[in-house]
């Protein structure tokens, strides 16, 4: 590393070069491609050389004008002894670092190393390197609140090193760096998003909660878990099959003995239960020449025929070891590759499928040391995207350009319907094709605190539909660790529970009548919320507003909320406080202001966390349902808490929850205010737009007042209702 003397000296170099115009130094080279966004390129070789981006919208993101003269952050450039090329951005004391994506342990991330490389983590602890998804990214908020960006445009492997400042070391060629200056760290994380890429509205089944464990099979047993949730009034939309639905473990083809009739099955979940399905797709394609031969296979024959498999350096097909034996990889680089990926799930939706769980897609390899393809493989690549080269380049972006594929491929199969894709693996911009989760977390007390700050720090990352195994995937964990994980698990935006092969049951009822009570109260909770939910998914789909929000959010300029990451915000109006320790020891801080605490169920059940509504703000509700829209929002509950000065406001989207018709103007958005005057406090209708009619629905306001009490008043949508004071 350079000594700190030196690096000032260099940026002072780099900033005179750039006065006189000088070339005789490798020199950086600055250019608008934003507002108060700046690229920096190591040198005019450097940019000459860079390929198309997979991390922007644009691959080709154009330069909008040459760079301010005055540019409060500036990346130095360097070349260490080993020739890795990577920069530094200092920082100044009381500056924060945040995002750099899926990342284990604590919310705040300075002094913290980690290495963008997507691994397979199977039980992954506070120190390990590397998870599952690679984002070159960190936010910076400095100690007055505002806040930058950081954009290392690369896809090899990279080390971040937050112990000093800012540092990207990578393996590969000089890479541009964009920096992202704002007032706000809201504003940085939508200027993210803009530049990578909003979140796709979700069908509204998907924001309801998702019942997974590897594997449920029969097929019976399936309708025995679905029919189990109808019976216990236990609200869920999704049940999730793992692989031990496929023949063999090869994807795309059922198991005839436990899974004969798919589209029977999937039609009685949801025409008789109300439940959406989701199956499980993972890149590898069974090639195992002695078990199972792959002779008539058709997805291996057809892989083979159009040459779409990953090659090794020789240029003979790859082989590699994963659930079927020996397998073949499509190479999702290729564009004609993809294509013919996303064909393959036209026959497969055909079963009455709704959504697609792509898993091993880091890629995960068994039975070798790195875990993963050599890195010295060949991709054929794109030719618009810098065409081919080795693994080592597309190792990051493998598992995002796999879910592309899929997602075109569940969108050609059900046009007029909203794909649902999950995928293990992604990288920077992969919001743009599909959810995440954050992979094989364990029953541990550590995994259940953590995972809130891994959720905060993906919503830091413009990656906000995400969620960890509720009640963890390695373990059985225990009856009072479940519940606790239950009660604010799923409240995150992706909310599904999920368990590993060999372990209790986990379902909602597992651990006998009190957690069931406490996971009923928690579901219920959900559900009442979802309109608020699909509102602030919409608010993310338009404008890239994290859907879960850190509580330093609420007041970027209090330095005791940095490190705050046991509670969360829902968008900017909902905090939510759960115990994350055993003993329930700790004491949070808080945001100050006026936070007024909302009663919803479980109020006095210690394992549901506490809610607290910002003064300001109101919040939509509906009633308690047993799946996303069971019931016609009838009657709207709105949630009023004032600020100081007497006033709130507050938002509602709704649409038909599924299709496209929401892109031409079939919704219907709603800005209420509320506003007191004397010992009234009005709430009404301030502006809509879309072209969907109010419906004639009732509306119950809930006044919250201080000390926990509230007053209520009922009306009629669109018309003013006036709350009574006591
Ligand atoms: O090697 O499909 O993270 O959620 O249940 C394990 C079986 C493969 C890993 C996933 C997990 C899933 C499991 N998979």
């Amino acid at each position: 590393m350079l000594s700190l003397r030196n690096r000032s000296l260099a940026a002072l170099a780099v900033l005179v070069s750039l006065w006189l115009g000088t070339s005789a130094l490798a020199q950086t080279i600055s250019e608008a491609v934003g507002d108060r966004v700046v690229r920096y390129f190591a040198s005019e070789d450097a940019r000459a050389s860079t390929p198309p981006s997979f991390c922007f919208v644009d691959p080709n993101l154009p330069a909008t004008g040459p760079a301010p003269e005055h540019v409060p952050v500036l990346p130095e450039f360097f070349t260490d002894d080993s020739g890795r090329n990577g920069f530094h951005i200092d920082i100044n004391p009381g500056t924060s670092l945040y995002g750099t994506g899926e990342v284990p342990g604590p919310l705040q991330r300075n002094g913290r190393t980690s290495i963008l490389w997507n691994s397979d983590s199977y039980g992954y602890k506070d120190t390990t390197p590397s998870l599952y998804k690679s984002f070159p990214w960190v936010l910076a908020v400095r100690e007055d609140g505002t806040a930058f960006g950081v954009i290392a445009d690369t896809t090899w492997k990279t080390k971040i090193d937050l112990t000093d400042g800012i540092s990207f070391i990578s393996d590969g060629p000089a890479f541009p760096v964009v920096v992202i200056d704002r007032d706000t760290p809201q504003e940085v994380v939508m200027e993210l998003a803009e530049l990578t890429g909003k979140i796709a509205m979700p069908p509204k089944w998907a924001i309801g909660y998702h019942q997974c464990r590897y594997s449920y099979y029969p097929d019976a047993r399936v309708r025995e878990i679905a029919d189990t949730f109808r019976a216990k009034k236990m609200p869920a939309d999704v049940i999730w099959m793992d692989i031990h639905y496929m023949d063999e473990y090869r994807i795309f083809r059922f198991d005839h003995d436990l899974f004969p009739d798919p589209k029977g099955l999937n039609d009685y979940l949801l025409n008789e239960r109300n439940f959406h399905n989701v199956w499980m797709i993972d890149p590898g394609v069974g090639a195992e020449t002695d078990r199972f031969p792959p002779e008539g296979y058709s997805v291996y024959e057809e892989l083979m025929a159009g040459d779409h498999a990953v090659k090794r350096a020789d240029g003979s097909v790859y082989k590699g070891e994963v659930w079927p034996g020996w397998c073949v990889f499509p190479d999702f680089t290729a564009p004609d590759t993809r294509d013919w990926w996303a064909g393959l799930y036209g026959d497969f939706m055909a079963n009455g499928i709704t959504g697609v769980w792509n898993d091993m897609n880091e890629p995960a390899i068994f039975n070798v040391a790195s875990k993963t393809m050599p890195e010295d493989n060949i991709h054929r690549g794109d030719p618009a995207m810098g065409g081919g080269g080795p693994h080592a380049r597309f190792h990051n972006v493998y598992g995002m350009l796999m879910v592309k594929g899929t997602r075109a491929g569940v969108l050609e199969a059900n046009p007029d319907k909203r794909p649902f894709v999950l995928s293990r693996a992604t990288y920077l911009g992969g919001q743009r094709y599909g959810a995440g989760w954050s992979g094989d977390n364990s029953a541990d007390w550590w995994d259940l605190e953590t995972c809130i700050p891994m959720v905060l720090n993906m919503n830091l990352s413009a990656f906000p539909f995400y969620g960890p195994d509720i009640g963890g995937f390695i373990g059985d964990g225990d009856p009072e660790q479940f519940a606790r994980w239950f009660g604010f698990g799923v409240m995150f935006p992706f909310a599904r529970g999920h368990t590993a092969v060999g372990n209790r049951d986990k379902e909602p009822w597992a651990f006998g009548p009190e957690v069931e009570i406490t996971c009923r109260q928690a579901l219920e909770n959900r559900y009442m919320l979802l309109p608020y939910y699909y509102t602030l998914f919409h608010d993310a789909s338009t404008t890239g507003m994290p859907i879960v929000q850190p509580a330093f959010f609420a007041d970027p300029t209090d330095p005791a909320l940095r490190t705050e990451d046991d509670i969360f915000m829902i968008g900017s109006s909902l905090l939510v406080v759960p115990d994350v320790t055993p003993n329930r020891d700790r004491v949070p801080a808080m945001p100050r202001g006026i936070w007024r605490r909302l009663a919803l169920r479980g109020s006095n059940n210690p394992d549901i966390p506490d809610f607290l509504v910002r003064g300001g703000s109101i919040i939509p509700a509906g009633p308690i349902m047993q799946y996303a829209d069971e019931k016609p929002l009838d009657p709207l509950t709105l949630i009023v808490s004032l600020d100081d000065t007497g006033h709130a406001s507050g938002t509602l989207y709704e649409d038909a929850g599924e299709g496209f018709g929401y892109q031409n103007g079939e919704f219907l958005l709603t800005a209420y205010t509320a506003e007191q005057s004397g010992d009234a406090v009005v709430v009404r209708t301030a502006s809509q737009t879309g072209d969907l009619p109010r419906p004639d629905r009732a509306v119950v306001v809930r006044l919250l007042l201080d000390d926990g009490q509230e007053v209520r008043a009922t009306g009629r949508d669109g018309e003013d209702i006036v709350v009574a004071l006591p």
